[in-house]
């Protein structure tokens, strides 16, 4: 295949790349072109973890020189009608917090959902990104953010906010969501506080919608990829049995295809096998309230096949000879 003339470094570098890894390293770059990009790497909190290029959020760059780039990805919600249902994201870093609420605010989102501790087997997964006390608001950019008011709910911490922008006179009202007992890399003890946060979602979805924030919903856990792409998953198919619940011999839901169109959106999602079979629990679960049969479960052998085959891109471009190509889209 043809290489290209930005390819002509690859002689001086001590690595051999055969014409397939070539092609398939092009391929990757291009799909992830911002994210590789010297300005943005370090905006990212796992090198292995960027945002597919043609479905990222980019932000409105500010004259600070800020650039457009946060490691986030539109996500469609259960089709036809939601279009950039969702937004899956990183935990925001210390140094991107000022973006992650620039996004929250420009895409008029009134709802996050944080799948992560800040800390798990004494390894860092998240920092804080907003006040934990309501005494004094904290600033964050061009943004103050105050808590307004903390409460409990079975295990899951409901946290509202008021979301400043400088220069304009009212805050907006944004919910944030916590759920701070799933592991990444596993699934959550029970599947009922996942059904819980997820009506809670759409409610304060709703409710957002009525006062114009209507913007995405946005989740993170620490890598934006595991924990949040099972939430999703799981969301848009307990959407699509609700949309059916007067008439469910029209519900035709299959959790491979959610979780490759998810894939599609945001490479990685959903991470591992158990969280794949844990999409199957809390889906079977909710159909067996309802008196309807469950999804057959598919074979240990054959979620493994589709949950396998999408590896983690690895690039590491420590290693690796400048970008200088131009993305297609
Ligand atoms: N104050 C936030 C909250 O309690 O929801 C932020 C926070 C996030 C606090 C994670 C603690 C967190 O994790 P851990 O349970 O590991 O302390
Ligand atoms: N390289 C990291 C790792 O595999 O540990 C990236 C990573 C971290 C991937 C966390 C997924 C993670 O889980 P989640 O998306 O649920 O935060």
């Amino acid at each position: 295949p043809e290489l290209g003339t930005s390819r002509k470094t690859h002689k001086h570098h001590q690595r051999h790349y055969s014409h397939n890894d070539l092609d398939n390293r092009k391929h990757d770059e291009e799909k992830f072109f911002s994210a590789l990009q010297p300005n943005n790497y370090g905006k990212n909190r796992y090198h292995d973890v960027l945002p597919n290029e043609s479905t990222r959020v980019r932000l409105t760059p500010i004259e600070s020189g800020d650039g457009d780039y946060i490691n986030a990805n539109y996500i469609n919600g259960e089709v036809p009608n939601s279009y950039r249902y969702y937004i899956a994201c990183q935990a925001p870093l210390p140094s991107t917090v000022k973006d992650f609420w620039r996004m929250v605010w420009e895409e008029r989102s009134s709802v996050i959902v944080c799948l992560t501790k800040l800390e798990e087997n004494g390894k860092k997964k998240a920092d804080v990104y907003y006040p934990e006390t309501s005494q004094q608001p904290q600033e964050y950019g061009s943004f103050w953010v105050h808590l307004h008011k903390k409460v409990m709910f079975k295990d899951i911490g409901v946290s509202s906010l008021h979301l400043y922008k400088k220069g304009e006179e009212f805050p907006r009202e944004v919910v944030l969501l916590h759920y701070g007992q799933w592991p990444d890399c596993g699934a959550p003890p029970s599947s009922s506080h996942i059904r819980t946060l997820s009506v809670m979602v759409n409610t304060f979805k709703q409710r957002g919608n009525a006062k114009s924030t209507n913007g995405p919903v946005i989740v993170h856990c620490s890598a934006g990829i595991g924990r949040s792409g099972t939430f999703i998953s799981i969301n848009i198919n307990m959407a699509k049995i609700e949309r059916y619940s007067n008439d469910p011999t029209q519900i035709n839901i299959s959790i491979k295809d959610s979780v490759l169109e998810l894939r599609r959106q945001r490479k990685g999602m959903v991470q591992t096998l158990d969280q794949y079979i844990f999409i199957y629990k809390v889906i079977n679960d909710v159909l067996n309230d309802m008196g309807l049969r469950s999804l057959a479960s598919p074979s240990k052998r054959r979620s493994y096949e589709i949950i396998k085959p999408n590896p983690m891109p690895r690039l590491d471009i420590s290693t690796q000879p400048p970008l200088t190509f131009t993305p297609k889209d």
